[in-house]
């Protein structure tokens, strides 16, 4: 009896719920749809990556696994610093690598003696990932690790005793460094390394070595609202390169069950998400703001500049990506001063560009349609994801206008989905109005998902009309605004040809340009550009934009100059053999013969040489492991350094060797080994002389 009343009551309370409830109700939801730890995730945007580890210390991009483990020797360690940087950029947290390829652990592990147990750093008996989740906890910002399953140093890679010490690694991680927000599962795996002192090549089969699913449940079951990052998520992917871009069209939807971390075609067939892809897997966009992962001096002075960082910023959170931006840690255990210069150029230009949008009146606003009460277009106004206007179910080509009587200037347009509801929108214009009542089309787009961002040239507009023309199930828009960004004054483009000859390029018509050679500051002593010069020598070329009409500069720009190649012949000419030596990175030279010889045409004291790999979208005939020789007179060589460019299939930068200084007129790169059966390509080579 007691129940049945309860029930009653339950029932007239319910009536009366749904008779007070201010809105009809929401679409149903298109799968896939988010998880709620993946909502939280998708909050945070933008977040901090720290390559800190033994490369730091050996000059390396992927160590061997052979490391001396008392080579881990910040001299000022400071946390306390990353975690100010990173707060006063905005960014939400930081990823930290606690373990890379080469296998040093940044945590007392009980699982090897290869870790900062036996570094010199503290007479060991310090712990990194303990004092940097402390520091970003302190100011309220998020921590996360990376655990490289590839280890070069542990004797049991490859064999299954290895994904126990993997796991019970992971198990550490997890439980004695409060919470942790994102685990990341690097898909570069399986290869060449110390192993123990084997010294051997271990490839796994990527797909089943690792059982993914078990070692998954560990962290749910231990950090259940940690996202999993990797390349096939499960919660998180990779964008499918290391430059910091998501795609025009990207889909949170990803067929999660064909693929696998590490999967060869995966950055071309996955990384863009498909339209009907069964998970909800959004896409996180991961790039240093150097060239390399990890520190290395002679980077410096090749941190990005502004317009490459608002790129990416525009390319990964504007296309609907998070982006990871890395730091490089240097030796002494901080954020280099040149990282922080930059990064906070990048933070003051995007705050300068959201600062104040164009406002918006409910009055202004109206909609093709809406699905009712609570769904209204003026809930677009406010930022809140839950709050979003919904098209009613079947309208085809739904639109919101924006009427403000007056004309306004605008040059970007931020666009938001409900996500909540699962990603929908296929395809839309954007259109304005001028005085006259017809429209005019001044950008169309593809998907939209958590954030779309457009940059648009300057525009003035009466009207301004959102339509979108193919969506999975009803849209749904939870935010939309307008802003006018300043204008950016950029930097000179530099180029040089094969005789040794520079020019300058200006952004814009009325700059001037002024330049030095001495890494002096173009703006105060830089001399003004009136055509090509010539720079035979290596120097450090600085040069700097000038507007005259508001007499203001651009920011430098910075290029090492190495020795012309004015006076060079490549030995074993065959047809477009010269693309390796014209100071053109984008043209290739492919050598049947995994080898090219080249005379400098005089004689130099040698101390190193670079290596641009291919800049093509497709890369071929990468090489993975040379050897590099000299010679006096093209007869007897002699080998002066050979290795691997670690890294160069995902992020194909210039590689830079340096040696024991040696006399020479005669080099020769050769391939060892490729990353395909190509024809072994190159792009640039040059040489480092004392
Ligand atoms: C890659 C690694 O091989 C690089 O060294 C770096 O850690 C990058 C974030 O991921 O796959």
């Amino acid at each position: 009896m007691k129940a049945n009343k309860d029930y009653f009551l339950a029932f007239i309370f319910s009536l009366l719920v749904s008779c007070a409830a201010p809105q009809d109700s929401p679409p149903e939801p298109v799968d896939p749809v988010p998880h709620a730890r993946q909502l939280d995730w998708q909050q945070l945007e933008f977040y901090a990556f720290a390559h800190f580890n033994m490369n730091t210390f050996t000059n390396m991009e992927w160590g061997m696994g052979n490391e001396d483990p008392a080579l881990f020797n910040p001299t000022d360690f400071d946390p306390a610093q990353w975690a100010r940087v990173c707060k006063a950029a905005g960014m939400k947290g930081i990823i930290i690598t606690a373990k890379h390829h080469d296998g040093f652990c940044l945590w007392p592990t009980s699982t090897t003696e290869h870790s900062v147990k036996n570094a010199s750093w503290k007479e060991g008996k310090g712990d990194i990932i303990k004092e940097v989740a402390e520091a970003f906890r302190k100011e309220g910002l998020k921590f996360g690790v990376y655990l490289s399953p590839w280890d070069r140093n542990h004797p049991d890679y490859g064999k299954p005793e290895y994904i126990e010490v993997f796991r019970q690694q992971l198990r550490e991680l997890l439980t004695n460094y409060g919470e942790i927000f994102e685990v990341w599962f690097d898909g570069a795996n399986g290869g060449t390394g110390y192993y123990g002192g084997a010294n051997e090549e271990r490839r796994v089969d990527k797909k089943t070595y690792y059982d993914w699913q078990n070692t998954y449940a560990i962290i749910r079951e231990l950090q259940p609202n940690a996202v999993i990052f990797g390349d096939a998520g499960p919660d998180v992917r990779w964008v499918g390169n290391e430059h910091g871009y998501a795609y025009e069209t990207t889909w949170s939807n990803l067929m999660r069950d064909s693929i696998y971390g590490g999967m060869p075609e995966y950055a071309e067939k996955y990384a863009s998400g498909q339209e009907n892809g069964t998970h909800w897997v959004p896409a996180e966009a991961d790039v240093s703001i150097r060239p390399g992962w990890y520190y290395h001096e002679y980077e410096d002075h090749k941190v990005k500049s502004l317009p490459q960082l608002l790129d990416i910023y525009y390319n990964s959170i504007g296309r609907n990506s998070s982006l990871l931006l890395n730091f490089p840690i240097d030796k002494r255990g901080k954020i280099h001063e040149n990282d922080i210069d930059q990064l906070m150029k990048l933070v003051d230009k995007v705050k300068a560009d959201f600062e104040s949008p164009i406002p918006i009146e409910e009055d202004n606003l109206s909609a093709s349609s809406s699905r009712g009460k609570g769904f209204e277009v003026m809930q677009i106004l406010d930022e809140r994801l839950d709050r979003y206007w919904a098209a009613e179910e079947g309208q085809s080509n739904a639109s919101i206008t924006i009427d403000f009587g007056d004309p306004v200037a605008f040059n970007r347009f931020l666009v938001q989905e409900n996500i909540a509801l699962g990603q929908r929108v296929k395809s839309f214009d954007l259109e304005v109005q001028q005085g006259s009542d017809s429209w005019e089309k001044i950008a169309s787009g593809t998907t939209i998902g958590s954030k779309r961002i457009l940059r648009l040239p300057d525009t003035r507009a009466t009207r301004i009309r959102l339509t979108i023309h193919e969506a999975k199930g009803s849209p749904t828009i939870s935010h939309l605004a307008l802003y006018q960004a300043p204008s950016l004054l950029l930097p000179p483009q530099i180029s040089r040809e094969k005789s040794g000859m520079v020019s300058l390029q200006s952004s814009e018509e009325g700059l001037e340009m002024y330049y030095t050679l001495d890494g002096a500051d173009p703006a105060r002593q830089g001399i003004l550009y009136s055509g090509k010069f010539e720079v035979l020598e290596p120097a450090t070329l600085r040069a700097i934009s000038r507007d005259p009409k508001v007499e203001a500069f651009s920011e430098p720009v910075e290029v090492e100059l190495q020795l012309a190649k004015k006076n060079w012949k490549v030995m074993d000419p065959e047809e477009d053999a010269n693309h390796l030596i014209d100071d053109n990175a984008n043209t290739n030279y492919f050598s049947k013969k995994d080898k090219v010889t080249i005379d400098l045409g005089a004689t130099y004291t040698l101390n190193g040489f670079t290596y641009f790999p291919m800049q093509n979208r497709y890369l071929s005939g990468l090489i993975r492991s040379y050897s590099f020789l000299v010679s006096k007179d093209g007869d007897r060589w002699e080998e002066v350094s050979t290795g691997e460019f670690g890294n160069i299939a995902n992020s194909p930068i210039e590689q830079r060797v340096s040696f024991s200084t040696i006399e020479a007129r005669y080099i020769q790169l050769k391939a060892l080994d490729k990353l395909d059966d190509q024809p072994a390509s190159f792009a640039e080579i040059g040489v480092l002389i004392d």
